[in-house]
């Protein structure tokens, strides 16, 4: 296992010899990104005087999540030039958004295709979130407070779908009760997950759903989400999220597969399984990801031909049960 007392030591050695520190967050910023880098941005406001930014290069994040203490501070542009670098559940160094050659990293995350860019790798593949990861790492070097634990908790919640995935077991538990111990409000947390969906949200699953069809035998969904869908309900990335969950969901599906067709011309693909590998399908295209969780980007493909190839592809890798 990991030795998080030695590698806190480390990090905590690094932060005090840097002028500035800059946490930055991966593009099409999921819940545990930002929760992980909230997280430590608030520590690191609390307990040291260092200059910190938190910076994500996209243009939409999930609003939601506005409830995350310093939520405002996330900048789209990084500032300082020669500031320590913390990265946050990000697998590879292109999926920030920006250039952080030469730069000292420290890389918390806990991607299986983690390919460690860090000059500190703190990556626990075990681990449910990355805010797991974060919580274990920076508790033995600056006490947690209330606003960080929410942070971290929030990440957490959502990495593990609810505590519903199979990453869920008993130390992340024992991390959401110490969480919990440090001060999150966890029906509050729930609300903000629950309770505040935007119209174009819930518009925009009705046509992915109307999409849906099934192949190989049943055993793989497949969903649509066309520029014209995106256009007519005003829908964002963030609203997005989750869609493909409802495709996996079905009783027969094995794995399923979400493409959205951007109006730029870009295609994002959403893999999800009950647990065959497809992050093996995603590699196959340049992506990454999870066991049961990945995906990847294209540009100047036809939708119909990147669904057969990927249906082409999970036949090739016998990642149907027969
Ligand atoms: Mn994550």
């Amino acid at each position: 296992m990991v030795d998080f007392t030695a590698l806190a030591k480390e990090v905590a050695e690094k932060i005090e010899a840097a002028s500035a520190v800059t946490i930055v967050t991966h593009l099409n910023p999921d819940p545990d990104t930002l929760g992980t880098g909230l997280g430590i941005y608030n520590l690191l406001k609390k307990h040291t005087s260092k200059r910190v930014e938190i910076v994500n290069a996209s243009k939409e994040y999930p609003r939601y999540l506005d409830f995350l203490p310093s939520f405002n501070r996330i900048k789209q542009k990084m500032d300082f030039e020669e500031s320590l670098i913390i990265g946050c559940d990000c697998g590879s160094i292109d999926r920030f958004g920006f250039d952080l050659t030469g730069r000292e990293i420290i890389n918390v995350d806990h991607h299986r295709s983690n390919d460690m860019y860090g000059t500190i790798n703190v990556v626990v593949p075990e681990y449910a979130s990355a805010s797991q990861v974060a919580y274990r790492l920076f508790e033995k070097c600056y006490p947690t407070t209330p606003e960080s634990a929410t942070c971290f908790y929030t990440a957490l919640l959502s990495d593990t779908r609810y505590f519903t995935t199979d990453t869920v077991n008993y130390e992340v538990f024992h991390v959401a009760e110490e969480l919990v111990g440090a001060g999150v409000k966890p029906a509050e947390v729930a609300a903000n997950f629950t309770q505040r969906r935007s119209l174009a949200s819930l518009r925009i699953l009705e046509r992915a759903l109307h999409s849906l069809e099934l192949h190989l035998e049943g055993k793989v969904a497949v969903m649509r989400i066309m520029p014209e869908d995106i256009a007519a309900t005003g829908a964002t990335m963030p609203d997005m999220d989750g869609i493909v969950d409802y495709a996996r969901s079905l009783a027969v599906v094995q794995i399923a597969v979400l493409i959205i067709g951007l109006p730029d011309g870009t295609l994002r693909i959403s893999l999800r399984s009950k647990g065959a590998d497809v992050a093996s399908v995603a590699a196959r295209f340049g992506g990454g990801g999870h066991k049961v969780a990945a995906g990847f980007t294209l540009q100047n493909k036809q939708m119909q031909e990147i669904v057969d190839t990927i249906l082409q592809e999970i036949s090739i890798l016998g990642l149907i049960d027969g």
